[in-house]
């Protein structure tokens, strides 16, 4: 079996993301997304409100696994039999923030390779931080997030203002 893991932090899930998703599930007979524990971020959902919106998100594409995780990606990765980590590039910043990140992985584990996809042009700015900072000041974000996210910001900010 084909199989390969992409990551993140998807707080929230977004458009861009499941565009990935859908391409990179194409390409493989399994993707498994692990929802990471990013310790240099405080996100706005927990992990289990994060896991729980990507598998609404998700639940369309067959051949998706949504797990929680905490550790090494590559090592995950390793364990669970992935030949592939898939990430998104939506800039040279992406580009930037990946190489070394996909180095230091094929240094510590040599048979995973890293692959990325070019975002859609349309889902070239969107990201879950500036999602956020738009539905934080009540605009209309269901365009570029899928539904339950769109109303679970709604949510979020009718109770936190
Ligand atoms: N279009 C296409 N792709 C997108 C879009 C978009 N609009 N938005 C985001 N993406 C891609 C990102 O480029 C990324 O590939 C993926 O979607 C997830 O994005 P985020 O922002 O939710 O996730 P990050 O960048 O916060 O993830 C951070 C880590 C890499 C630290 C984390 O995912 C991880 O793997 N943690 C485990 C620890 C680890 O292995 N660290 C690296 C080893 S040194």
């Amino acid at each position: 079996m084909r199989r390969a893991v992409s990551s993140g932090s998807f707080d929230p899930v977004t458009n861009g993301h499941v565009d990935l998703f859908e391409r990179a599930a194409n390409q493989f007979d399994e993707l498994i997304v692990v929802v990471s524990v990013n310790n240099k971020k405080s996100p706005l959902f927990s992990l289990e409100e994060r896991v729980a919106l990507l598998k609404q998100a998700t639940a369309h594409i067959p051949n998706i696994v949504v797990e929680p995780f905490t550790g090494l990606l590559v090592e995950y990765a390793k364990t669970n039999g992935a030949s592939a980590i898939i990430r998104g590039l939506r800039s040279s910043t992406d580009y930037d923030y990946e190489e070394n990140i996909a180095a230091m992985n094929k240094t510590l584990v040599p048979e995973v390779d890293t692959l990325f996809f070019m975002t859609k042009p349309q889902y070239s700015f969107v990201s879950s931080s500036i999602v956020k900072e738009a539905a934080s000041y009540g605009s209309d974000v269901s365009s570029l997030v899928p539904e339950p996210v769109a109303q679970a910001l709604k949510k979020v900010y009718a109770v936190n203002g």
